[in-house]
């Protein structure tokens, strides 16, 4: 039986043009419960499944398809300023970039104060955020590190993808093109190719979260004359992030340090499919991984109290008459 979770207000935001809805509890603080405690109530034979009523937060009817949910928990440490599962309408995260930048953001609407590199834990370690003069929210992602370089897999539609396979919280498989595609829709059929080939021929990361490489990363040159490079994410719900994604720069700064690109501590702008940007550094940790750190601009968009209609054939997410 999987541990029910008094879910109460909402605050929505978005970042960079990515949607976040952060879930707090029904007095419109963090959950009672900590990060491990909600992870153990929603883990079954070893796997994390998030309840399909909680999915359906982040899903049509309820939420735009590219929304990710941010829990925020109450923290397992006097060190940590809360622990924050992040889940989109298909499945679980292991970190998630614009989230954080949107849980900065939400944190200070709600009167929450974030002390300069305040830990937020996260099931994939911690990261430390904080928000600067400007308005912008800053974090310092977990370690990323690249797992393999020029990596080949065969298309269904015939030829090859060359990547780089990156942990930044996620599981990469990174794409350089000499050009974008030219529509979205072009892009996201490329990408969901790679995604498919990649289950094919069974290609795994590292240890990290499980090795599952499910988000795709297209990197082509800049439109805008202030950034250093474009992306397309594919996500592993089929949509496409509409930020520069930070788990994505993150993995992208782990595969330019390793291919001597970037020095450390070098600024890089991302700019996003849409055109927006995340400002980007990293530090070297050790010979293979970095610490990245991504800067970027949430804004507030909605607050409220979600209803969960019992009569409502849809409130677990997709419509089903007879629920
Ligand atoms: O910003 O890391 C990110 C992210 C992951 C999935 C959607 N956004």
């Amino acid at each position: 039986m999987q541990k029910n979770l008094p879910i109460g207000r909402f605050i929505d935001s978005h970042t960079e043009g990515e949607p976040t809805r952060v879930l707090l509890a029904p007095d419109g603080g963090f959950f009672p419960e900590t990060l491990a405690e909600v992870i153990a109530g929603w883990t079954r034979e070893n796997r994390l499944e998030i309840p399909s009523h909680y999915l359906a937060l982040c899903a049509n009817p309820r939420a735009a398809d590219a929304m990710v949910c941010a829990l925020v928990c109450r923290p397992s440490r006097a060190d940590a300023l809360c622990g924050v599962l992040f889940w989109n309408a298909n499945a679980p995260l292991g970190m998630c970039g614009h989230a954080t930048v949107g849980l900065g953001r939400t944190l200070r609407h709600s009167g929450v104060v974030m002390p300069p590199r305040a830990i937020i834990e996260t099931r994939v370690g911690d990261v430390t955020g904080e928000t600067l003069a400007d308005g912008r929210v800053s974090f310092a992602n977990v370690p990323a590190r690249v797992h393999a370089c020029d990596v080949q897999v065969v298309l269904e539609q015939g030829g090859c993808a060359r990547g780089d396979i990156a942990w930044g919280g996620n599981w990469f498989y990174i794409v350089r093109l000499a050009r974008p595609m030219g529509a979205h829709a072009d892009e996201l059929a490329y990408a969901g190719s790679i995604l498919r080939a990649i289950e094919r021929e069974g290609l795994r990361g590292g240890s990290e979260n499980g090795g599952q490489i499910d988000h795709v990363e297209l990197v082509f040159p800049p439109s805008r004359a202030d950034a250093d490079a474009r992306n397309f994410v594919l996500c592993p719900n089929g949509t496409f992030d509409r930020s520069p994604c930070g788990t994505g720069s993150s993995a992208l700064l782990a595969s330019l340090a390793a291919r001597g690109e970037l020095a450390p501590g070098a600024r890089w702008r991302q700019e996003s499919a849409i055109g927006s940007i995340f400002e980007a550094r990293y530090a070297r940790l050790d010979a293979d991984s970095i610490t990245p750190t991504i800067t970027g601009r949430a804004f507030i968009v909605a607050e409220g109290t979600l209803v969960l209609d019992p009569n409502d054939p849809s409130r677990t997410g997709c419509w089903r008459e007879n629920s």
